[in-house]
């Protein structure tokens, strides 16, 4: 133990430390001052991030989360800068994105008297968190980050509150220790894999004569990827990625056949209504991804893998359930899988993907029509790109184009908000995701609307020269919601069409170099000069303004009656 008289705030900065932390993203505020004292004092122990709204904060943690598999942490003030951090908070639990979230509170001996900026922030994160506590002693700091850390990040990841009153941040401690939380009763972070279990699911798989397999973001958390990718390949098995499971396998693997969902690909979704078995790992059956459930998949089987025991069984009765972590639960099954001809199986996906392909791509890729479609900017990107790049995105209908569009060749590369669906999430997550990973290109797809509910952070991409190529979809319009008004509200456009600022001179005065197109000649010599450029760029693409995003499965339809044009 280091003997040296420190402060709670101290504490908490040095606990941090103890963890790996160097970069947090926050806000300062009256109620917080002594750790940002900390923080001024020992600004060689840790980078602090200050964004522009604390809704940045806690995005960009989730982006540096997303980005690099370590903890994303963010810190903001009582009061309001708490209740700022709730969205992201809400998104990360949907999402299970690992972060730690230090509020300040009032002194302890306040709590409870409406005093200044006092908001209960426990109650209010409780359903949205994985964890909180509330620190009232500076003794308590150090135990409680300890736990923040290993309930954040192990089992299925999820969002962790510490609240802190102030006379804990202020206190002072003997000296400093830290020793970090390995177990905790009531808690099974890594349950132990029925092997019985998985041998009969292997049977099911071997047994099958259209076995599908269906990933989700499991695969990442985990760092199964190259076992999925395995198991695929010998059992000579289609499979197909939830949106927030792609990139765990390269876009162009032989063996992957897209994205399952809404607005996801033909053949998979086609597959899961033909499939006799289906694998799912690592995902829960969200209703973006099912449809209407009641038809959802019914003349499949289905194994169900996942590490969060409330999962299993809760949107459908898997034939087979399996607790376990997905890495390695696909690792045992890859030694037992039995390699089985399967080429009519795969011929039929790509029927599909043909199909798709002369309905929806074409279209989409290499439009006739004089204005720009989304899709053609994301391809551009993809290809100069070389599908190399980390994908973010806002939410809305290029959100779903460029989840249809990019090429993923590494792990990791997407970054959206696919649970909550958080419009202004885009911007801070890219900025996130580029200070944890400087090296890797970081490319922003972001809405005319989203960009407006965040970006104030392009201060944050100023200030910190934050090297992210933001690419604004500009369709005048709240897209998506405009699209499901065109095709369900007979056209009616209630409060969708926007009256816009010229976003090129918000850029200018964000010091951002900036271009707008608005034809398609330009396109590509628009991205390369991003690419091209050394920090930041801001691309502005006008894009056809009434396009809408196929396939579509609309809302508690069934799986298999899909839409390709309205
Ligand atoms: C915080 C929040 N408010 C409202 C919505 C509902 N919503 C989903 S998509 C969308 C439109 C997004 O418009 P834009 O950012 O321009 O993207 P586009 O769909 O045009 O690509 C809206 C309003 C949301 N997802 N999040
Ligand atoms: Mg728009």
């Amino acid at each position: 133990m280091d003997q040296k008289k420190i402060s709670g705030a101290e504490a908490l900065l040095f606990a941090l430390n103890a963890e790996g932390v160097d970069t947090v993203f926050g806000y300062p505020g009256g109620t917080i001052i002594p750790l940002y004292d900390a923080l001024y004092v020992h600004s060689d122990k840790m980078r602090h991030i200050l964004t522009r709204h604390e809704q940045g904060a806690v995005h960009a943690a989730q982006g540096y989360a997303r980005a690099s598999g370590r903890m994303g942490v963010c810190i903001a003030t009582s009061g309001p800068g708490a209740t700022n951090l709730l969205t992201g908070i809400a998104d990360a639990m949907i999402d299970s994105t690992p972060i730690v979230c230090v509020t300040a509170q009032v002194p302890v001996n306040a709590l409870g008297t409406d005093f200044f900026q006092e908001a209960d922030i426990i109650s209010m994160t409780s359903p949205v968190t994985k964890w909180n506590y509330q620190v009232t002693r500076a003794a308590e700091i150090v135990p409680a980050i300890a736990h923040a850390f290993f309930i954040a990040g192990t089992g299925r990841p999820g969002p962790v509150v510490i609240d802190v009153t102030k006379n804990a941040l202020t206190e002072m401690l003997d000296g400093f220790s830290y020793e970090k939380c390995t177990e905790l009763r009531c808690y099974n972070e890594h349950p132990v894999i029925d092997t019985a279990e998985l041998e009969r699911a292997v049977q099911l798989l071997n047994a099958a004569e259209r076995p599908f397999i269906i990933f989700g973001q499991g695969v990442k958390l985990s760092g199964g990827e190259k076992q999925l990718r395995e198991l695929s390949e010998r059992g000579n098995i289609p499979m197909a990625s939830t949106v927030l499971g792609l990139s765990a396998i390269p876009s162009d693997h032989p063996n992957f056949v897209g994205m399952v969902g809404m607005h996801g690909n033909l053949a998979p979704n086609r597959l899961t209504q033909a499939a006799d078995v289906i694998l799912a790992v690592g995902m829960r059956f969200s209703d973006r991804v099912t449809g209407d459930l009641k038809k959802y998949a019914k003349q499949a089987k289905i194994i169900h893998i996942d590490i969060d025991a409330s999962e299993l069984g809760r949107i459908l009765t898997p034939e087979i359930a399996i607790l376990g972590d997905a890495a390695e639960a696909l690792a045992a099954m890859k030694r037992i899988v039995e390699p089985r001809d399967r080429s009519e199986w795969f011929a039929e996906a790509a029927a599909h993907r043909a199909f798709e392909e002369e309905e929806v791509i074409s279209k989409d890729l290499h439009p006739t029509k004089e204005r720009i479609t989304m899709g053609e900017v994301i391809d551009g990107v993809a290809q100069a790109t070389h599908g190399d790049a980390i994908i973010v995105t806002d939410v809305g209908q290029h959100q779903m184009e460029a989840a249809r569009y990019s090429q993923f060749r590494r792990t990791r590369s997407l970054i959206t908000s696919g649970g909550l669906g958080t419009m202004g999430y885009g911007l801070p997550a890219a900025i996130g995701a580029k200070i944890a990973l400087p090296n890797r290109e970081v490319v922003l797809f972001v809405g005319d609307g989203g960009l407006q509910m965040t970006i104030q952070e392009l201060g944050t991409v100023l200030e910190w020269r934050v090297g992210v190529k933001i690419v604004l979809l500009n369709n005048s319009f709240l897209g998506m919601v405009r699209q499901w008004q065109q095709l369900f509200f007979e056209r009616r456009y209630s409060s969708t069409p926007m009256t816009n600022p010229d976003f090129q001179k918000i850029a200018d005065a964000y010091d951002i170099p900036h271009r707008r197109v608005e034809r398609r000649e330009e396109l590509a010599g628009a991205i390369a000069e991003m690419l091209e450029a050394p920090g930041a760029y801001f691309l502005e693409a006008k894009v056809d303004e009434e396009d809408c995003v196929f396939p579509m499965i609309p809302g508690g339809a069934s799986l298999s009656d899909i839409m390709f044009n309205g």
